[in-house]
């Protein structure tokens, strides 16, 4: 396993990105345990393996910042709102969930952490974080846009056109394309003839860079550098983080992807990329934490879990005469 390196960031760091990808982690493992037994009925597409770049980014963005994710995006949400009352009431359809039950697990919002909303059309939330941007520029703000998308975002052509109009415009957005080489069943090599989707950006003359998406300390010190950039500078950055996801594309299993088996890479990825044992164990040789401080640390998480469960089951569903309330801002 190629650990963390995590010289040089103090326990506390330390601590709460163990605690945020471990709350990741253990929720979608619940979700997915429920949509197995049929309780959880929308259809859910877990993020688990793509824990590290989400809980990075989260320690620099705030409230008046604007996060946008996928159709993917517990973990996005997760990392940047801690709501996993909000976020297992949602995938109930329960009115206590983040989006009032109306949306389910692919439509996640919470403005008041910054989370500025997952949208399920691939690619949607790349002109919405651009028009966020445009806003925050405009009204002389040091407010930033984030959009997360996966390496099938880009091959629509919204990503090209938006890369084109904030490369011209200088708008303060940061994309991170979290390529996880697949886009459902398809590899991306079967779809592009490159596997890193960077030379997007070059084309466009947009600050990139390329990192490993599964090593948070790494992750933690650069984000502090370009965010600080995008901030100050005024300007869009590109980052293509290298990941893997374990389940399938939808649903529950692990490996079966649309019909494909991806077993011996994905066994690979999940013996020497976990995210969490990839700051584990140098927390642990560290003597940082033990190994019966760590199995406390996921008993709570998952007391915490058990306990927002119960708490939905007992909450009441959406009703439909609610159907169309808060489609409009106003
Ligand atoms: C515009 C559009 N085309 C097709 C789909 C169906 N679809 C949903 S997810 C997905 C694959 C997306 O792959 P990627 O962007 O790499 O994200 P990942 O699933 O790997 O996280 C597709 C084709 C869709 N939701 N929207
Ligand atoms: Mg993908």
């Amino acid at each position: 396993m190629h650990c963390s390196d995590i010289s040089g960031l103090s326990s506390d760091i330390l601590f709460r990105l163990l605690h945020k990808m471990l709350t990741i982690r253990e929720t979608e493992e619940w979700i997915a345990q429920k949509v197995g037994s049929g309780d959880i009925k929308c259809p859910c597409h877990l993020a688990v393996g793509q824990e590290a770049a989400p809980v990075a980014l989260s320690e620099y963005v705030t409230a008046s910042d604007r996060v946008y994710g996928t159709h993917r995006s517990h973990n996005h949400y997760l990392a940047m709102t801690d709501d996993v009352e909000g976020l297992i009431s949602e995938t109930l359809g329960k009115e206590s969930g983040c989006s009032r039950g109306m949306g389910g697990s692919q439509h996640l919002i919470k403005e008041s952490k910054g989370f500025g909303g997952s949208v399920p059309i691939v690619g949607a939330t790349i002109p919405i974080a651009a028009g966020a941007a445009l806003a925050m520029k405009m009204r002389n703000t040091s407010s930033i846009a984030v959009a997360f998308f996966g390496d099938g975002a880009t091959e629509e052509g919204v990503m090209h056109e938006t890369f084109n109009m904030v490369a011209k415009m200088q708008l303060p957005v940061c994309f991170v394309c979290e390529n996880n080489l697949f886009a459902s069943h398809l590899h991306i090599l079967q779809r592009q003839p490159a596997s890193s989707t960077i030379r997007f950006a070059q084309a466009h003359k947009i600050n990139h860079i390329q990192l490993d998406g599964n090593d948070v300390a790494l992750l933690y010190r650069k984000l502090k550098v370009i965010i600080g950039k995008i901030r100050k500078k005024c300007v869009p950055y590109f980052i293509e983080v290298m990941t893997y996801r374990w389940k399938g594309h939808v649903g529950h299993l692990e490996d079966m992807d649309v019909g494909l088996k991806r077993s011996e890479d994905l066994e690979f990825w999940k013996q020497h990329c976990d995210p969490v044992m990839r700051l584990y164990k140098p927390m642990l040789e560290q003597t940082l934490i033990s190994e019966e401080g760590f199995d406390i640390l996921r008993e709570e998480i998952r007391r915490r879990i058990q306990f927002a469960w119960g708490t939905a089951l007992q909450a009441p569903y959406a009703t439909e005469d609610k159907l169309l309330h808060w489609v409009y801002k106003n």
